[in-house]
């Protein structure tokens, strides 16, 4: 059994330069170390993330006493815990926080901590870290659901829609699904520079192009995705997160234009993109707390060809995903570890949703940094996609290449997941 000595917290910074915390767990001798990440479209059933609201000097933004209470209260009930019961010592700390949404402790305090014994855990035993969660063998690699326009509260355009994502469906192997989606990318940023419109990039590496027009944003793909020689829809498929959260007022939805429209002309605007631009997979169509809209989208879509993914309506938490199900809400859901906070919550939930069978997608959040747990995760536990932003910036550029590794040591023969 290997013990745990300490565990130590520092302050360091997120992808948007916000303050974040990092955990760092101790065995005699070796140690292994986790960021949190952080959200900006944030569903209200998330667990709770503790900042200092009233700690002016980062302007209320610091994790200063989430790091304290790394280093005193979690790092003395942990010493001496067995560091591979991963389960036992998530329980620790559930129950030391003592609340629904952890929101004494923090969920970003007890997440880093529960990530960086599970690495740790790997370390010692010496085995790649995806070999550690669901399955053991047969492992295959997750599509990467790119994000490459941004939007929402991700940008500073007018854009709708959050995310703008494409899938290589083509695919045969990962390095190919990296090379189709560079192919597409570079000839997205070569159309907007013809528009003579700006190629920066958006918190997840997306470009965010001063458009406000949904339809613009998927014209401008459908055309990288032909300039690149591949078919929409077969080759690569468009796929969305709406976060409608943001987007919902007075039972009504602003998604394909400013204006405010009822659920029923949403679905109808739903339907003609789908089937104009092929879209293969739709996140957070609805609010979170609107099930019958949910129910509605799911009964007038086909759902064989298209996902629906939920995300803020999950906020993955068994609980909502149990509700979500019997509601019959999404065929899909994303998976963000800070959204629950520990590891062991996370994989009950992939486990359950596989059990139903659900498609689970692996997340980063907005807000990232250079950690690459989720890349490991999306393997070991037999996750079909992956959506870590897209071919810019290193901390969505990191999870790319931790898959780029993990493909190379299983070989040639490891295959792709299955998306359909
Ligand atoms: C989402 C995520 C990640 P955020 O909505 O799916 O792309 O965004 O981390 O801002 O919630
Ligand atoms: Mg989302």
């Amino acid at each position: 059994m290997s013990k745990i000595l300490k565990i130590r917290a520092r302050q360091v910074f997120d992808s948007r330069g916000n303050p974040t915390i990092e955990a760092e767990v101790y065995s005699k001798n070796l140690s292994s170390s986790a960021i949190c990440p952080s959200g900006a479209s944030t569903g209200t059933y998330e667990a709770y993330e503790k900042r200092d609201k009233n700690n002016k000097k980062y302007l209320g933004k610091s994790v200063l006493s989430a790091v304290k209470l790394v280093n005193t209260k979690i790092s003395k009930k942990l010493k001496g815990q067995n560091i591979h019961d991963q389960e036992r010592i998530d329980v620790l700390l559930i129950n030391l926080d003592g609340t629904k949404q952890k929101s004494n402790l923090g969920a970003n305090a007890i997440l880093a901590v529960s990530i960086a014994v599970k690495k740790l855990s790997a370390k010692i035993k010496k085995i790649s870290l995806y070999k550690t969660f669901l399955i053991k063998k047969n492992f295959q690699l997750p599509y990467p659901m790119m994000n490459i326009i941004n939007g929402g509260a991700h940008a500073n355009n007018g854009l709708r829609i959050q995310e703008f994502m494409i899938r290589p469906d083509k695919a045969k192997n990962f390095s190919e699904a990296m090379r189709i989606c560079f192919i597409v990318i570079n000839n997205l940023r070569n159309l907007i520079k013809k528009k003579g419109l700006s190629t920066s990039v958006g918190d997840e590496g997306g470009f965010a192009p001063m458009i406000n027009n949904n339809n613009q944003a998927l014209d401008l793909i459908v055309l990288a995705i032909k300039k690149s020689g591949f078919k929409n829809g077969k080759d690569v498929s468009i796929c969305l997160d709406v976060a409608a959260n943001e987007l919902f007022k007075n039972n009504k939805y602003s998604i394909h234009s400013r204006s405010y429209v009822s659920v029923g002309k949403s679905i109808k605007e739903y339907e003609k993109i789908i089937n104009k631009y092929k879209i293969k997979s739709i996140e957070d169509p609805f609010a979170e707390n609107d099930w019958t809209a949910w129910n509605k989208l799911m009964k007038s879509i086909n759902t064989n060809k298209v996902q629906i993914v939920g995300d803020d309506l999950y906020v993955t938490n068994l609980e909502r995903l149990k509700k979500g199900f019997l509601n019959g809400s999404s065929n899909s859901i994303l998976i963000k570890l800070n959204q629950i906070g520990t590891v062991s919550e996370t994989l009950d939930v992939i486990r359950f949703a596989q059990i139903i069978g659900y498609k689970t997608i692996i997340s980063h959040r907005s807000g990232d940094s250079e950690d690459t747990f989720i890349a490991d995760l999306a393997v070991g536990t037999n996750s079909n996609q992956i959506k870590t932003g897209s071919l810019a910036r290193s901390e969505r550029v990191a999870k790319y290449n931790q898959l780029i590794r993990i493909e190379e040591e299983l070989g040639n023969n490891v295959r792709m997941n299955k998306i359909r």
